[in-house]
């Protein structure tokens, strides 16, 4: 009779086990985008990870968007937000995406040009004259024509937000002209475009992922960098750097990703609300972006030399660049790029 009770205690114990080990693997296998919630129905999780800090406008334009998606979808879409690179750069965050282990991240277009190239024709130095014509271009049939070519590459486009008009910082001495580039170690993004056009100007360009640069900076592995006021401030370049040279040499958009294989799961309302809080947030963050602009050149006056670069050296950078932007345009395609010089004529007509 011993013998009996205790088989039928291991068997009881085993039975336990596997009843534990299956519900384990049940919330395992909804893991990964979904969970189901106490009454059964299931939420969506959403990890959306962006480059920059929480107090940068792009990180207040995640939350907005957080906020939107949450509240139109009656709290079934849960957007978990991650900053400052914690899921990695824009890069490494675009290849979650397209592997389907993260399902947003809103990155500048210039690194994605290793695998969209046409996305490099916003790299064009000295491209934008205001964020309203960037805004037309970017929201018109050319930005549009670029997130056609992202559903191939496991990526959904829905909107285009704003990083702004780049200038460069620097530890050995004020940019005034084209000549103050010599022999300047500048970290630039991951883009060719920006590469070769630094290199033109006499600058020995050294592309790098965005998180690395504070560290770069502070190391001396480089002299200098180039990104919008606002960034400067956020991440605090002005204490391992001198100079702020206000170059306004190229204007970034950020591009809002989904992954392809979470969106294409989703219902036709859950992809409109996304969608919809996408270009909605993308609205307010911009304007944030611009008001952003302002107060950050207020604060930067108080932490680092700035100077002013005048519209005549503007110029001669552009006219010393312009074979590098001749080149790439045959390469990304001259309808494009024509399709956007005649935009911008009209626009500033
Ligand atoms: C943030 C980057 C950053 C960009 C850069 O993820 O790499 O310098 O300007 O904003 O996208």
């Amino acid at each position: 009779m011993k013998k009996i009770a205790a088989v039928r205690k291991v068997t009881i114990g085993f039975l336990l086990m596997g009843l534990l080990f299956l519900s384990a693997c049940g919330s395992n296998a909804t893991q990964g985008g979904t969970k189901s919630n106490n009454q059964g129905n299931q939420t969506k999780v959403i990890k959306a990870g962006i480059g920059l800090n929480e107090d940068h406008p792009q990180g207040q334009g995640l939350l907005k968007f957080k906020e939107i998606v949450e509240e139109k979808s009656g709290g079934k879409l849960k957007v978990q937000t991650y900053f400052s690179a914690s899921l990695g750069d824009d890069l490494k965050m675009t290849e979650a995406l397209q592997g389907g282990t993260q399902e947003i991240t809103i990155p500048s277009t210039s690194p994605l040009a290793g695998m969209i190239k046409e996305f490099s024709i916003f790299d064009f130095p000295f491209l934008f004259n205001t964020a309203e014509e960037a805004d037309a271009i970017l929201d018109g049939s050319v930005g549009n024509k670029l997130l056609k070519n992202l559903p191939e590459h496991g990526l959904i486009g829905l909107a285009y937000w704003e990083n702004g008009f780049r200038h460069v910082t620097n530890s050995k001495h004020p940019i005034n002209t084209a000549e103050d580039f010599k022999g300047l170690k500048l970290r630039t993004m991951q883009n060719k475009v920006h590469i070769d056009a630094f290199k033109q100007l006499g600058a020995n360009p050294i592309p790098m992922a965005f998180s690395e640069v504070f560290t770069a900076l502070e190391s001396k592995t480089v002299d200098g960098q180039e990104n919008p006021l606002a960034t400067i401030k956020s991440n605090k370049y002005y204490e391992v750097q001198d100079y702020l040279s206000l170059t306004k040499h190229v204007y970034t958009p950020f591009v809002f990703l989904v992954s392809k294989k979470f969106w294409d799961n989703l219902s036709p309302e859950e992809q409109q609300i996304l969608k919809d809080a996408a270009v909605e947030a993308g609205k307010y963050q911009r304007e944030l972006s611009r008001e952003e602009d302002k107060k950050s050149l207020e604060e930067l006056e108080t932490k680092i030399k700035i100077n002013e670069v005048s519209d005549e050296e503007r110029q001669k950078m552009a006219e010393a660049i312009k074979p590098v932007i001749d080149q790439y345009a045959k390469e990304f395609g001259e309808e494009l790029v024509n399709e956007m010089y005649s935009q911008l004529e009209k626009i500033r007509q």
